[in-house]
């Protein structure tokens, strides 16, 4: 048995992309996909790398089965645009979408489109983001806007409608039901996006209790007083004890006041959401930890670390239930028959700070917001339990999918497949350096900036500032020194600017018009 399997496993490599033999099963066509992107999901909350702040079983299995990226990055760490590089393949000055104001242009070809065009049966379901109608999809069944966690409304291929139930669960029943349906004479490419865990973080009901007795790690830069950055690190408004909202994000409170303004406003909306029996089951889950919360009277720091253990709790509650989903949505999958014949992406749309620097949120070019987890699944291809530390950008998702599945990349596409990192047959490196520019100044008021990062180095340019951060990844991992123009990195510095003014020329980035 384990010969036969062996054999099969050999020859699905040396046989090509449109027939393989999986696990002993002759697969013929080309292989389905299932492009898994949740909300604001933090490297560091999949246990598969190795943080050890929670329990992912199912996102983990799917690491063991096919290839971790430790380097995978955003070109813009916000959603609306990182949703948009992913699909066109193309930077944000190029795709229109640079901020989560725009409305993304519809008319631009997308790998939904090229795959449809090729023969797949295409869906999108879930969280969406980009505004206008999604085009290249067969079907759809969308969040508007953010979408709501408790009871919300989808709209499905243009038809509005309110669910009952939790917004985790209800994104893989619509995903499961349309793969009930679909043509099977044609492979199929699904994009389903999870809205979990985006802020508010509001958890299924049977998580109320998870991590009730766990203490947290605070991270060793929470208290990061940011001496050695520019300005922008200093004036940004995401600070987890500043810019937290007592009722909205820690949910100290229940019904808000009739003039309630703000954050108390939307925090209401979100709670009314909730049913009579719905809202008594939530304030049996949190009303004694609330009464604990607000009688201790904490102050300053402690403050900041009881607000910092609410947020982790309600996040990682929001993450366990997405992980839950990937499982049922792989049980499903193995149910038909369709495990082996599917390439499972799992991604987020950026990364996010778990306390890091203080913070919540993402948009800075600092790792844990600017890096992202990906996980590829890629039966019969990619080596089961493969790690690479080769750098990727999600610009170059779209090029890759088009790639796995033979074909053709437009030549107006701006990443490059990597295909080759999958199969380890790159040599040298993939990226020498990526590539980064972030535009959204208003949420949560972080500035402008341009970057380019290394294998060893990271240099970031906020230019509407002319403020300059130049990190030694090597030494400073965290990145809490910053060493830009100290005279034993001025050569590297010169380098790294020279790299990323070519870079700059290469993607046809108009901004900043100069570097002065
Ligand atoms: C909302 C959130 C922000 C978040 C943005 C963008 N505020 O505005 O905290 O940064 O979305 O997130 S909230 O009060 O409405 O929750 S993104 O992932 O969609 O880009
Ligand atoms: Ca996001």
């Amino acid at each position: 048995m384990k010969q036969k399997m062996f054999l099969s496993i050999v020859l699905s490599f040396i046989i090509g992309s449109n027939s393989f033999i999986v696990m002993g099963q002759k697969i013929t066509g080309r292989m389905n996909i299932i492009y898994i992107m949740s909300d604001d999901h933090a490297y560091q909350a999949i246990s598969a790398y190795g943080f050890g702040l929670n329990n992912t079983p199912h996102i983990d299995k799917l690491a063991k089965e096919g290839m971790k990226f430790n380097r995978a990055f955003v070109t813009n760490s916000l959603c609306g645009p990182s949703r948009a590089v992913m699909l066109t393949g193309k930077l944000s000055h190029i795709n229109g979408f640079k901020d989560n104001a725009t409305t993304f242009d519809n008319t631009q070809t997308t790998v939904a489109h090229l795959l449809h065009d090729a023969g797949y049966q295409t869906a999108l379901i879930g969280k969406w983001h980009l505004v206008s109608e999604p085009k290249g999809f067969d079907y759809y069944n969308i969040l508007p806007g953010q979408g709501d966690y408790n009871n919300p409304d989808f709209i499905e291929n243009g038809v509005r409608k309110k669910h009952s139930g939790y917004v985790t669960n209800l994104t893989t029943d619509f995903a499961i039901n349309w793969l009930d349906k679909r043509d099977e004479s044609k492979p199929f490419f699904l994009v389903y996006q999870q809205k979990a865990p985006h802020r508010n973080w509001m958890p299924e009901p049977k998580y109320y209790h998870l991590f009730d007795s766990t203490t947290f790690p605070v991270p060793a830069n929470f208290f990061d007083d940011y001496s050695t950055r520019t300005s922008a690190a200093h004036e940004q408004e995401m600070e987890v004890n500043r810019d937290m909202n007592p009722a909205y994000d820690t949910k100290l409170y229940f019904d808000q006041p009739k003039d309630a303004k703000g954050l108390e406003a939307l925090w209401q909306s979100v709670y009314n959401r909730y049913t009579p029996e719905e809202k008594k089951a939530w304030e049996a889950a949190y009303g004694p930890g609330n009464a604990a919360f607000l009688k201790a009277n904490y102050q300053g720091k402690d403050m900041a670390i009881a607000k910092y253990q609410r947020y982790m709790k309600d996040y990682l509650r929001c993450v366990q239930s997405v992980d839950d989903n990937v499982g049922r949505l792989m049980a499903y999958l193995k149910e038909k028959g369709l495990d082996k014949n599917t390439i499972i992406i799992y991604t987020s749309d950026q990364g996010f700070y778990l306390g890091e620097h203080g913070w919540f949120d993402k948009r800075f070019m600092y790792e844990e917001s600017y890096r992202t987890p990906l996980i590829v699944k890629w039966p019969g291809v990619v080596k089961p339990k493969t790690v690479t530390n080769q750098m990727v950008m999600n610009l170059d998702y779209a090029e890759t999918l088009l790639d796995m599945v033979g074909v053709k990349v437009p030549a107006d596409m701006q990443g490059k497949s990597f295909v080759p990192v999958l199969k380890q047959q790159q040599k040298g490196a993939f990226h020498d350096a990526v590539y980064y520019h972030y535009y959204e100044t208003t949420t949560h008021h972080v500035a402008k900036h341009i970057g380019v990062r290394t294998e060893a180095y990271k240099l970031i340019y906020f230019y509407e500032k002319k403020e300059w951060e130049l990190y030694d990844l090597r030494k400073d991992k965290s990145e809490m020194n910053n060493v830009y123009g100290k005279t034993a990195y001025l050569q590297i510095q010169n380098q790294l600017k020279k790299r990323l003014v070519e870079l700059q020329k290469q993607y046809k980035d108009p901004e900043p018009a100069s570097f002065q």
